[in-house]
């Protein structure tokens, strides 16, 4: 779902990864958060279990920079498969 503001002139982009249990959501997350440069993702939000299951949900920020005029953002979410 995206978001575009045109008075702050900003996109706001939620992605949120469904899916079965253990399928990898998680992991995903994790690898797109090695892969993106540290001034460009926040920080990487996961409530979890102790055998590691998602409890409630992943959240991480990325910014995208500026796309025509516009500042981009996506916020990525998992949730419990
Ligand atoms: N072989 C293999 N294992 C993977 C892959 N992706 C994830 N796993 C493993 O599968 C297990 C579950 O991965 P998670 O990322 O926690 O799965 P999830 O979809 O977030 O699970 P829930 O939060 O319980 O819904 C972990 O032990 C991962 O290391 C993959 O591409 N290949
Ligand atoms: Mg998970």
């Amino acid at each position: 779902m995206s978001m575009i503001n045109y008075a702050s002139r900003e996109i706001n982009c939620k992605v949120v990864y469904y899916g079965s249990g253990l399928g990898g959501k998680t992991t995903n997350l994790e690898h797109v958060f090695t892969k993106v440069a540290p001034d460009q993702r926040g920080k990487m939000v996961s409530l979890a279990t102790e055998t590691e299951r998602t409890l409630f949900f992943d959240f991480l920020p990325v910014d995208l920079g500026t796309v025509r005029g516009f500042k981009t953002r996506f916020h990525l979410y998992t949730v419990p498969g």
